[in-house]
C-alpha cells in the first residue's frame, strides 16, 4: 500500500527482532498503547522524542508570527480571542514537553537542543505575518493542517502523547474556526479587505502543504514511523485530505487557490495539485528561511531574560525543602 515510501535508517525485519522487540512490535499491532514505565526499543524512545520535542517547539515558537498582532487587533474581541489562542499554544507546548518528560529527557535538554539549532519546530513558523490577513490565514490554513496531521495522531501508539493530542485538537479546531472566521469577514469586506484576503492564501498555501512533511519518497522516518503506530498515515496522504478539505472553503470564501494545476481529479476521488517547491522547504528546515533567525533569536531571548525567575524559583524550591526536612 506505501509503495513510495523509503526503508528507515535502522528498521528491522521481523527476522531480525530480538524476542522483546518481537512481542513489543505485536502489541503495537493489537492496538495496545505503551505506557512510560514500560519496555521499548530504544529507536522507538528517540523516534518520540524527536517527534514530541519538534511538535512540543513548533507549539512556542508558534506563538511567535501572532504574538506579533496583538497589539495591532483591529477590535477590543478580536484582540481577546486572538491573546487566548496563543496561550492556547503555550499551553500544548508545555502538553508536549511534559509528554516528552516521559520518555526521560528533561525539558532544559530540549530547550537546549531547540536553540543550539540541534532540533528542528515546523517550517512554517519561518514565514512573516505581514498583515491582519494574516491572522485568519494562519489560523484557517497553519491550525487547519496541524488538526489534519494531529486528529490521527490521538490514536498514536504512545500513551501521554496521544492524550496530550485528544486535549490539544478540541482547542485547535476552535482556532481554526476563528481563522476561518477572520476570512469570512475580510472577504465579505471592501475589495481593499478581500484583496489583502487573497494575498495572505497565496502567500500561506504552499507553506502550508509544507507542514505535512516531504513527500513520501523523501521522508527517511515514515516507514518505520508507520510500523511502530507513532504515525498514522503517510505525509502525502495527509497533504492530499488537506487539500480536499481546503479547496471547498477557499471556493466559499470567492478566494482563488495559487495553484494552476489544481483540479478535481474524478478517478482518484480527490485534487490533482502542484507541489510546493521542495528546495525551499529544505532550506527552511535547514535554517534558511525568511524568519529562522528572527524566531530562534526571540526564544533565546525569552529563555535568558526569564533565568533570574528560573532562578529564582529554585531558590524558593530549596528553602521549602530545607524547611521541610528540619521540620521533620
Ligand atoms: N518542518 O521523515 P520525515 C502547529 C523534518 S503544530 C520542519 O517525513 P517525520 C500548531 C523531519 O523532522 C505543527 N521539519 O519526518 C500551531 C525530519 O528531520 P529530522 C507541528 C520538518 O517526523 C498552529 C525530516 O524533515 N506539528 O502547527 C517538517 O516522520 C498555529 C524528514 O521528514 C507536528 O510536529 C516540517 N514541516 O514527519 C501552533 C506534528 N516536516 O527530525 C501555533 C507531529 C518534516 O530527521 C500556531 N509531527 N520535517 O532532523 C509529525 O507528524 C511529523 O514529525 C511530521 C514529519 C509529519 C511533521
Amino acid at each position: 500500500m506505501y509503495a513510495q515510501l523509503v526503508k528507515s535508517e535502522g528498521s528491522k525485519s521481523r527476522e531480525e527482532m530480538t524476542p522483546e522487540e518481537l512481542s513489543f512490535q505485536d502489541r503495537i499491532d493489537r492496538g495496545e498503547k505503551v505506557e512510560p514505565k514500560e519496555w521499548m526499543p530504544e529507536g522507538y524512545r528517540k523516534t518520540l522524542i524527536r517527534q514530541i520535542g519538534q511538535h512540543a517547539h513548533s507549539e512556542i515558537v508558534g506563538q511567535l508570527p501572532e504574538g506579533n498582532w496583538i497589539t495591532r487587533a483591529p477590535t477590543l474581541e478580536r484582540k481577546a480571542i486572538l491573546l487566548a489562542k496563543v496561550q492556547d499554544e503555550a499551553g500544548h507546548g508545555l502538553y508536549l514537553y511534559s509528554a516528552a518528560e516521559t520518555l526521560g529527557v528533561s525539558r532544559d535538554e530540549l530547550m537546549e537542543k531547540l536553540h543550539s539549532g540541534n532540533m528542528k519546530y515546523s517550517s512554517i513558523f519561518n514565514y512573516p505575518t505581514l498583515t491582519w490577513a494574516d491572522m485568519g490565514a494562519v489560523g484557517w490554513l497553519v491550525d487547519g493542517a496541524a488538526i489534519m496531521n494531529q486528529v490521527p495522531l490521538q490514536r498514536t501508539s504512545y500513551g501521554p502523547y496521544s492524550r496530550a493530542m485528544i486535549r490539544i485538537c478540541k482547542e485547535e479546531s476552535f482556532h481554526q474556526r476563528q481563522g476561518y472566521d477572520i476570512m469570512m469577514k475580510m472577504c465579505a469586506g471592501t475589495p481593499e479587505q478581500k484583496a489583502m484576503a487573497q494575498d495572505a492564501l497565496n502567500r500561506f498555501w504552499y507553506p502550508a502543504l509544507m507542514m505535512f512533511g516531504p513527500s513520501d519518497k523523501d521522508s527517511i522516518h515514515s516507514a518505520q514511523s508507520m510500523a511502530w503506530k507513532i504515525k498514522m498515515n503517510t505525509n502525502d496522504e495527509l497533504r492530499q485530505k488537506f487539500v480536499d478539505q481546503t479547496v471547498p472553503q477557499a471556493k466559499y470564501l470567492g478566494l482563488t487557490v495559487p495553484d494552476e494545476n489544481l483540479v478535481w481529479n474524478e478517478e482518484k476521488g480527490g485534487h490533482d495539485f502542484s507541489e510546493p517547491d521542495w528546495s525551499e522547504f529544505f532550506a527552511v528546515i535547514a535554517g534558511n528561511g525568511p524568519c529562522n533567525a528572527e524566531r530562534l533569536g526571540a526564544r533565546v531571548k525569552a529563555w535568558d531574560d526569564g533565568a533570574w525567575f528560573r532562578e529564582g524559583l529554585m531558590a524558593h524550591a530549596d528553602k521549602a525543602a530545607a524547611r521541610r526536612i528540619a521540620a521533620e
